[in-house]
């Protein structure tokens, strides 16, 4: 068909007269969301799924996976940031302009989402809060990156959680800053740009297409993405990558990117800010070559005393971490001395880490004085008014000691109380050593203390040696803080063997100090008095012994109070301490047994034999009242 020139004339000039405009200057072309003629024209940032689906553009390596993100405007309105003169410095807030803080860091500039708004044909618009942006170095950026413009994680799939930011991440996450600029469009990158129902949008189907301009770049002061215009950060630009540690196994995972994560922008759609794809790694750890080893970062850290503690991490390679202090994240914070380890469960079997000790510095805080005295039955030597030292001294046999004599097995390290029914994981002894007891030391015995008199009122618990004349000497010399401002407490010593005691009563401290001698006097038997406490042993010395051991009608005893010999199987004891058949039961299995640091060794000399049996059938039948 052929039309005539007048008739062509007329469809161009009616085009021309109908064709609005529609810029920054002039709104009476524009189109609202909700088709009416008075609107706040906004942005809608998405990113797109096919740049993400594209393996040429995420390129695998050892340990990394390299990522691209596009990013369009497919909203009504463009997006527009203005720096403002407000500068941040660590904590410090700055409003004249500066290009390096005080410490030579770059400051973070507070910017401002500028938001268009048609009211008929006029456009005005109005600025909000909307971030902050800061200076990037190096060559493949040396502008200025709105921050946190995007993240991006790789993440094991839970089938039964709908939200993908709920799954287990693996790797280093990334949050990635750009600069907003108007890289490409929707027009030349068809695919880019889909609407939630996948729709290819271009200029046709994206109203106000090109509003904006589609002249930002990446000057600090014109940033922006104009309607239908997209900004893209490719693979090879520094920070666009997921590094995946070592142990990371092959397999199928999901590579999740939002953009806006912080929601610092208005968009007219908030929800269609996430994208996933799979990603099959070939390039990591073979499910058949995964060793099942992996090692803590950050051993060999010492707890300082500003209160903050140490980081420990396992490589981020499971969906699941269990700690042996029972956390549950990769990374951990360790405010306690002590062993960590973790088990982490993978796609390619569980891993077990290392064990490794974190120490603490002793710090320096206010302490209680401690003074105690306490004597062990069976180790009381009457005549010598002081305990054996045999287990330590000639036999060698105390917790990280050697006993002499070839293979002989060095006594597991640390103070003994770690097992049941105690259960008692203090660190006291850990580093000991058959060179670092005193010739005194006698044993090692448990301390704690109580508000009440029940076991649930423990204010603090410390393990701490014995030594030969009574004293007990402690390892930790802060196991009462003057800052618990405590003014009074129950003492409780316990041993593996002895039946355990507590004070009679709620003993004061006074200037700082407490001091409580259980040799001198009976120890707690209950509110009804029923209960044994301690055992009397008379002194012999050598003026009574021709009057024999019972001593004169009505005179004084004289003599030591001591810890009941006897009680080696202490889990049976449940109410309180006893001395039964079940005690009887280990000394009897363990009768014969020379040269061992055993429970049934009730004399404490080092051999299992008769004479530890005489204490047994001596207090057969001793129980205590103290609560456990
Ligand atoms: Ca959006
Ligand atoms: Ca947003
Ligand atoms: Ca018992
Ligand atoms: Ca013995
Ligand atoms: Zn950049």
């Amino acid at each position: 068909m052929k039309f005539s020139l007048p008739f062509l004339l007329l469809v161009l000039l009616s085009n021309i007269a109908f064709s609005q405009d529609c810029t920054l200057e002039d709104a009476s072309g524009c189109a609202c969301e909700d088709e009416s003629d008075e609107c706040y024209l906004l942005p809608n940032i998405v990113l797109s799924n096919d740049i993400m689906q594209d393996t040429a553009l995420r390129p695998e390596f050892p340990g990394v996976l390299r990522i691209s993100a596009s990013t369009p405007n497919i909203g009504h309105g463009p997006l527009r940031v203005i720096p403002t003169n407000t500068f941040i410095c660590g904590t410090d807030t700055l409003y004249t302009p500066i290009d390096e803080c005080p410490d030579g860091s770059f400051p973070k500039q507070l910017i401002k989402q500028r938001i268009y708004i048609k009211t008929g044909d006029e456009m005005t618009y109005e600025e909000r809060d909307a971030g902050f942006m800061t200076y990037h170095g190096g060559l493949d950026h040396s502008h200025m990156h709105v921050d946190d413009w995007n993240y991006y994680t790789m993440r094991i799939e839970i089938p039964n959680e709908p939200n993908p930011l709920n799954w287990p991440i693996i790797g280093e996450q990334t949050k990635m800053g750009f600069c907003l600029a108007d890289i490409d469009n929707c027009e030349e990158r068809p695919g880019d740009c889909r609407n939630e129902d996948g729709t290819i949008l271009n200029a046709d189907n994206i109203p106000n297409f090109g509003l904006g301009g589609g002249n930002y770049d990446c000057e600090s002061d014109n940033q922006g993405m104009s309607v239908g215009y997209t900004d893209i950060y490719f693979y090879n630009l520094d920070g666009m990558l997921i590094t995946l540690p070592n142990g990371t196994c092959n397999g199928k995972y999901k590579l999740v990117m939002e953009v806006d994560p912080l929601n610092q922008i208005l968009e007219e759609n908030e929800n269609d800010n996430i994208q996933m794809v799979d990603v099959e790694l070939t390039k990591q750890t073979n499910p058949d070559e995964f060793s099942g080893t992996v090692f803590i970062a950050g051993a060999g850290q010492v707890i300082g005393c500003d209160g903050e503690g140490v980081d420990l991490s396992v490589p981020r390679i499971g969906s699941k971490y269990e700690w042996s202090n029972g956390e549950t994240g990769y990374m951990i914070n360790v405010t306690e001395p002590g062993f960590y380890n973790c088990v982490i469960q993978t796609p390619c079997g569980e891993a077990i880490s290392n064990t490794i000790l974190v120490t603490a510095e002793v710090c320096e805080t206010e302490c209680i004085d401690i003074k105690l005295g306490v004597y062990l039955e069976g180790a009381y030597e009457p005549e010598d008014d002081e305990m054996r030292t045999n287990l330590n001294t000639d036999r060698k046999l105390l917790p990280g000691q050697r006993p002499p004599g070839e293979g002989e097995p060095v006594t597991p390290t640390g103070q003994p109380y770690t097992i049941a029914p105690w259960n008692y994981d203090g660190l006291e002894g850990f580093d000991f050593d058959e060179d670092t007891y005193a010739e005194d030391v006698v044993d090692w015995v448990l301390v704690s203390f109580r508000d009440s008199t029940t076991s649930d009122t423990e204010i603090a618990k410390t393990a701490a040696l014995l030594l030969k004349d009574g004293e007990v000497e402690f390892i930790n010399t802060c196991a009462l803080p003057l800052e618990l401002g405590i003014d009074s407490v129950y003492i409780v010593i316990e041993h593996r063997n002895h039946m355990g005691i507590m004070s009679r009563e709620h003993v004061r401290i006074e200037g700082e100090a407490l001091s409580y001698d259980f040799r001198i006097q009976n120890s707690y038997q209950g509110p009804s008095g029923s209960g044994s406490g301690q055992v009397f042993i008379e002194y012999e010395n050598e003026d009574d012994d021709e009057n024999g051991e019972e001593g004169g009608g009505g005179e004084e005893q004289a003599g030591i109070w001591a810890m009941f010999a006897g009680d080696g199987d202490q889990a049976a004891d449940n109410q309180s301490y006893e001395i039964s058949g079940f005690d009887k039961i280990i000394w009897f299995n363990d009768n014969g047994k020379f040269n061992l640091y055993l429970p049934s060794d009730y004399n404490l000399d080092g051999d299992v034999s008769s004479p530890d049996k005489i204490f047994w059938d001596r207090n057969n039948g001793v129980s205590s009242r103290v609560p456990k």
